[in-house]
């Protein structure tokens, strides 16, 4: 017996900034419907997927700010996408930024969601490692304004589970840190899906600008193998007003290799049969945790923020 669920990576070309949401989510529901007549159960869309990447640019009032954000989801611009996909009978993650009154005030998050084939919101995620700058850097090429906009997410790294499988979610830079996947693989993830927007350009280390594609996989791939899950990554990619993005959107194995990988930096959707049950062979024997971890020689990994040269 395999568990096998049909998974496409819906890459996204860039969103301009003047894009309303119904433009967008045509799009997506586009995606939608190939992925459906690829026989996928499941499409995963990038991060912030209904708007240009807007933390690229510093906004001097609130209001300039929300219009990016969404106050329900499904909202009545958002609902043809979960309709569509409820009649297709394929489920969804995207990214997109939430604001929602909570503890008696405004909270705005970069927020992902697991959506199952009847169009229910089975699992939410708020991201936990904000990159960037809180204040305005002129000097930069462009903003990443992430620490002004959000909020450190406040929901961890929830697995469900839902599509015959344990599945869990992250958010783009939570992709390049092992605590991310190993907090998901102690509850026995066994599919980790996450959407990116990464310029090719990192106006702080410039140097690492020819190494984006590499680290990218780099991190996906040896969290998959280290977990024994699977990773589907999904890129919004291309030149999105002005800026480079970087593509390479994948579906990687639990062997930590890539078997489906888009190869343009615009709208493309790639898939793969993901045979859930592959997950076992590895947290079975070299990745079994409860077996071969050792967790009271990692103490200072939760102890310590930074590190601390004591040598
Ligand atoms: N959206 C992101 O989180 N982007 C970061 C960039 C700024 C480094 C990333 O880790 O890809």
């Amino acid at each position: 017996m395999s568990r096998i669920v049909t998974v496409g990576a819906a890459q996204l070309g860039p969103i301009a900034r003047s894009e309303t949401r119904p433009q967008v989510v045509s799009r997506l529901v586009a995606l939608l419907e190939q992925g459906k007549s690829h026989g996928c159960d499941l499409v995963v869309f990038p991060e912030l997927a209904l708007t240009t990447f807007f933390p690229r640019w510093f906004f001097e009032t609130q209001d300039e700010v929300d219009q990016f954000f969404e106050r329900e989801m499904p909202g009545p611009e958002t609902a043809p996408l979960f309709d569509r996909a409820r009649e297709l009978g394929v489920g969804f993650y995207i990214g997109y930024a939430e604001a929602v009154i909570e503890e008696g005030r405004e909270r705005r998050f970069n927020t992902s969601i697991i959506v199952d084939k009847d169009g229910k919101i089975v699992s939410k995620y708020r991201k936990i490692h904000l990159p960037g700058h809180a204040e305005h850097e002129p000097w930069r090429a462009f903003q990443h304004l992430e620490k002004r906009y959000f909020e450190t997410g406040n929901l961890g790294w929830p697995v469900v589970r839902a599509f015959d499988g344990l599945m869990g979610m992250c958010i783009c830079n939570d992709r390049r840190w092992p605590e991310t996947y190993r907090v998901m693989g102690l509850q026995g993830v066994e599919m980790v899906m996450l959407g990116y927007n990464t310029p090719v350009h990192n106006p702080p280390a410039p140097e690492h600008d020819r190494l984006g594609d590499f680290h990218n996989h780099l991190v996906m791939q040896s969290a998959a193998y280290q977990n024994g899950t699977w990773v589907v990554g999904v890129a919004k990619a291309g030149k999105e007003e002005g800026c480079d993005l970087i593509g390479g959107s994948v579906i990687i194995a639990p062997t930590g290799e890539i078997v489906a990988r888009c190869v343009t930096t615009g709208d493309e959707l790639v898939f793969a049969r993901c045979d859930l049950d592959l997950c076992a062979s590895f947290k079975n024997t070299i990745f079994n945790f409860a077996m071969h971890r050792e967790p009271q020689h990692y103490k200072m990994i939760v102890e310590r923020k930074g590190a601390v040269i004591s040598a």
